[in-house]
């Protein structure tokens, strides 16, 4: 029998995501939606500026739209989706957490925290374990589990492929797609023939998530890889798909074709939402391109590419679709991973 999901923030971009790639999902049901004030009491298809490439799904479209409250949510709801804006996620999440569900959670609140695992299963599946330690020290029934920031989505996987190499630096320069400043932020015609060389705290997040994600647990505390990570945020008039250029060096020599067997050899996992091959290694020096390659394992892979050797270590490009792989796929795939292991 599927679980009985809820989404939180499920009229926004990324809350249309997960609307999308939970119906149908074969081990989940969305049993209830929750957004902010001016949508309560509304159906869904009332309340959504419905945006993705496929029709709102008949049942989640006449379900009706509550307030972001514990007490508005079935108990038998036993995992919420969170794509609330971060300053809400932090006021709220904690609350449903206190009050028994498991939350996987897409906001950028609490990533850091020290007790909160920040998951990408083919990455880190062992951090969940830290939902101990969270328990423990908070008292709470329910758990709060975070997936990173888009454009950490992107690298980090890469990164892992060449953990065995030893890596003492990275750089990375990021091309980001419009619709990750979501339907309020910058649209792609606003900056057709433009670039803009500045996103938010977007620098802090890939250089302090990559570092956490690449960390060791040792059963009652988080290690931070010592890797140092310089990164550079551009938004792009791309409407979809993160495109990074990375700079990796390493302990150990590593070769382009090492680094490239590294890469399609890293294992993907037994999950609904984990794409087999996880990275696609092209040859050609142009790919990937977020056009072309987005859509690569339904949104889940990660395409690299344009491997060379340079003065600053190993370089190479890689892409992600920034709100399936890099935000909605990647709660729902941590939402797999919690069911896996008998959090729900
Ligand atoms: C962007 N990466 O492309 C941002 C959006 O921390 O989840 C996602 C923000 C986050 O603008």
């Amino acid at each position: 029998m599927a679980a009985r999901v809820g989404v939180l923030g499920a009229t926004g971009a990324v809350g249309q995501r997960l609307i999308q790639l939970l119906d149908p999902h074969p081990e989940f049901e969305i049993a209830a939606l929750t957004a902010s004030e001016s949508s309560e009491g509304k159906t869904y298809r009332q309340a959504a500026k419905w945006r993705v490439d496929s029709p709102i799904p008949d049942d989640v479209a006449e379900m009706t739209v509550t307030a972001t409250d514990p007490d508005e949510v079935p108990d038998d709801v036993g995992l919420l989706f969170s794509s609330l804006p971060s300053s809400v996620g932090a006021a709220v999440e904690p609350g449903f957490c206190e009050a028994g569900y498991v939350v996987s959670s897409n906001s950028s609140n609490a990533r850091m925290a020290d007790d909160v695992p920040l998951v990408i299963p083919e990455v880190n599946a062992d951090h969940l374990d830290l939902l101990e330690v969270q328990r423990d020290e908070r008292g709470w029934d329910g758990a709060l589990v975070k997936n990173p920031n888009c454009s950490t989505i992107t690298f980090v996987p890469t990164l892992a492929a060449l953990a065995e190499y030893g890596i003492e630096k990275v750089h990375v320069a990021t091309l980001q797609a419009v619709s990750g400043a979501g339907y309020d932020g910058v649209s792609s015609m606003e900056i057709i023939d433009n670039a803009i060389p500045h996103i938010g705290s977007e620098e802090d997040k890939l250089e302090t998530e990559s570092r956490k994600l690449l960390g060791e647990f040792d059963g009652a505390e988080l290690t931070h890889d010592e890797m140092s990570v310089s990164a550079s945020c551009n938004r792009i008039p791309t409407i979809d798909g993160h495109l990074e250029n990375v700079w990796v060096e390493t302990e150990e020599d590593v070769s382009i074709a090492e680094a490239a067997g590294a890469m399609e050899s890293y294992p993907s996992l037994d999950l609904r939402s984990s794409p087999d091959p996880l990275i696609h290694v092209f040859d050609a020096p142009d790919r990937p391109q977020p056009r072309m390659d987005r859509t690569l394992g339904d949104g889940m892979a990660i395409a690299a590419g344009g491997l060379q050797e340079t003065p600053f270590g190993l370089q190479y490009n890689c892409l992600a679709h920034n709100t399936i792989r890099g935000a909605a796929g990647a709660s729902v795939l941590n939402g797999e991973l919690l069911l896996e292991n008998g959090y729900i």
